[in-house]
């Protein structure tokens, strides 16, 4: 009786879940689409961009996950350098449990240490040793209730935008050629990020939402450039440290710990670690090695034309100089 009652309330939510994933199916299906280069297919959604795959799991993530004040969230628009963040986090948040020589990131790809949540099937972070440190691409207005309610700290890291835009050109062409796609240029790549209809765009409101929010609650959101990492990764690491709670002690500090973080997760280690050097990630079509290329700050001299370079200032100069945010791209 006991077993019939348990298996028709089984029955019930597997029911239920079927009618849920159902609902959602409908739902992604009535989002407006954009078909482009970078990825096959975008569907727009709570007035963000994302590539369509990824919707149940970022909708499940929004619906179901119950942030705790523990948590850590890291966030990112895409290749905007958040591979380094994730291993200098991870890092400095479990230093008391692995020293450089036992370290899970000599064995796996910072990707698979600090996963992004819309790459993993729900329920993500289920079993996560805690503090749970998680990544996502979600602008701040499509958070899930819980992180923003929550005292879960959020470390949001950006990139100089002219080299976002070189780096995820050379990304997404390796990630074309492995699915035997045509490939296109820098300047045809700069156009779509300028039509912003592709990859948790609108670039400007991922931005400034994050940045608004560090000057309101300097306690929930550190806001990190990518630029101040390589020029101060010691100070930015103290700052990092301090931010979760963690932060170094003298005799660490003397002892040389943070020195050894910044060697252990610096782009010439961590691209040099046989991990990385070859294999996909888990659930993803995206070759370990693809995250880890030049990693310098103004590379996109190289590259842009000064057409494209007058057009993002321009851009920049309306949309974030007013809020106090500067990026050099003189
Ligand atoms: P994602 O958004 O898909 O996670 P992301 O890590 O943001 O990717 O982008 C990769 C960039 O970070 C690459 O920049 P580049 O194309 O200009 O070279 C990559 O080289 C850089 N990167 C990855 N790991 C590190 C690191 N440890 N130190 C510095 N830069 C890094």
């Amino acid at each position: 009786m006991a077993h019939q009652q348990l298996s028709s309330l089984s029955d019930v939510s597997s029911s239920k879940e079927h009618d849920q994933e159902d609902a959602i199916d409908e739902l992604i299906a009535s989002l407006p689409i954009s078909k482009g280069l970078v990825r096959p297919v975008h569907s727009l959604y709570q007035n963000f961009w994302c590539p369509t795959p990824l919707l149940p799991n970022l909708i499940a993530f929004q619906r179901h996950f119950e942030a705790k004040d523990k948590d850590i969230l890291l966030v990112s628009h895409p290749k905007s350098g958040t591979t380094w963040p994730k291993a200098l986090v991870f890092s400095v948040v479990n230093r008391s449990r692995f020293g450089i020589s036992n370290t899970p990131l000599l064995s796996s790809n910072p990707h698979e240490v600090v996963p992004f949540i819309e790459h993993k099937p729900w329920p993500g972070p289920d079993g996560m040793t805690e503090p749970r440190l998680l990544a996502t691409h979600i602008p701040y207005p499509a958070l899930p209730e819980s992180v923003r309610r929550s005292d879960c700290p959020i470390i949001y890291i950006c990139r100089n935008p002219l080299d976002t835009v070189v780096s995820s050109w050379h990304f997404h062409l390796q990630v074309a050629r492995s699915e035997d796609r045509p490939e296109w240029s820098l300047e045809e790549h700069f156009e779509t990020f300028c039509r912003e209809e592709i990859m948790f765009r609108p670039f400007w409101d991922h931005i400034t939402g994050y940045w608004k929010e560090s000057l309101e609650r300097p306690r929930k959101v550190l806001f990190l450039k990518y630029e101040d990492l390589k020029e101060d990764i010691v100070g930015q690491l103290k700052k990092v440290a301090e931010f979760v709670g963690l932060p170094f002690t003298e005799e660490e500090e003397e002892g040389g710990v943070i020195e050894e973080i910044a060697k252990m997760c610096s782009l010439k280690t961590l691209q040099g670690l046989e991990v990385n050097k070859s294999g996909k990630l888990l659930n993803t079509i995206l070759e370990k090695r693809s995250f880890f290329r030049k990693g310098v700050v103004g590379d996109w001299v190289d590259h842009v034309a000064p057409s494209m370079v007058d057009r993002v200032n321009s851009i920049m100069q309306e949309k974030i100089s007013p809020l106090g945010l500067r990026f050099k791209t003189r």
